[in-house]
């Protein structure tokens, strides 16, 4: 029998950015197990070539760089930019003239599919004592969650005038295993990114579809069933690892916003001024 999957499962030329970061060194290898061709970009150092990669370092606020690191490649995954709340100058160039780039250069070549990291950030004033879904409103926690806000709107209006169609992954926390308290709501595993990574790039018809980035933890704050034609179905769980994590710190400080919000710590990171 023919698998009812019409997406591809094995792709031609993939563009990965930001793979010299924390998520992109992660996913780098696996990605290049689907397809014949990974591009590989960062402003990082990207080390050397592994058989079958493209290295193309490019700075996401340099359009005509950007223009020609989307020549040729099938479907990209977006990880560039600044991950963590930082001043703003920062964050404008790469986060929102970055995406603003990387949307023009994939609508100048035809690009398809853009997979893009977006943040919990996006969300992160949302209490931790509420389950929210995609189709609430933002309530962003930062200029960083401001800036994933940006992108994902561009996502939006590329698919809606453009018909270039992404994912959204508003991507919790994907370390090796969860840190703190906050974490056991919203750990990825690496596994699980890889998952939803694939997910993303192969569910047949998606649109703009946004999707939160958890593993299947027992507590969470974010309901990704509005996703659920993606088909991602995480199988780690941050559960082994709530004994330890609550030992560390086991009294809850409930006048700090970081337990309080879900996007924690950014709520009351900055400003830099
Ligand atoms: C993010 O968006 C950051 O990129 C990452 O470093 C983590 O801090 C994560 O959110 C989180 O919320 O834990």
């Amino acid at each position: 029998m023919t698998s009812p999957h019409p997406s591809p499962l094995r792709f031609r030329r993939l563009l990965l950015t930001g793979a010299a970061g924390g998520l992109g060194r992660v996913l780098r290898p696996r990605l290049k197990a689907r397809c014949d061709v990974l591009r590989v970009s960062d402003v990082a150092e990207l080390g050397t070539a592994a058989p079958g990669e493209e290295l193309q370092p490019a700075r996401l606020e340099d359009r005509a760089a950007m223009r020609a690191l989307l020549e040729g490649v099938e479907a990209v995954v977006h990880l560039g930019g600044v991950s963590t709340e930082q001043p703003f100058d920062l964050i404008l160039q790469a986060n929102i003239v970055g995406a603003f780039n990387l949307y023009e250069a994939a609508r100048v070549h035809g690009v398809k599919r853009i997979v893009f990291a977006s943040s919990n950030h996006v969300t992160g004033f949302y209490r931790q004592d509420e389950v929210i879904d995609a189709r609430m409103p933002v309530r962003p926690d930062g200029h960083y969650g401001l800036s994933k806000a940006y992108g994902e709107n561009l996502a939006q209006f590329y698919w809606d005038r453009h018909g270039i169609e992404t994912v959204s992954l508003r991507i919790g926390s994907s370390f090796p295993e969860p840190k703190d308290r906050r974490m056991l709501a919203t750990w990825l595993s690496y596994d699980d990114l890889e998952r939803l990574v694939i997910a993303a790039l192969t569910a047949p018809v998606v649109g703009h579809s946004i999707v939160y980035g958890l593993s299947a933890n027992a507590t969470s704050w974010w309901d990704n069933t509005p996703a659920r034609h993606l088909g991602y179905a995480p199988q780690d769980s941050s559960e082994p690892f709530r004994a330890a994590v609550e030992a560390k710190r086991p009294v809850v400080d409930r006048d700090d916003p970081a337990a309080i919000y879900q996007g924690g710590a950014f709520v009351r990171t900055g400003p830099f001024e």
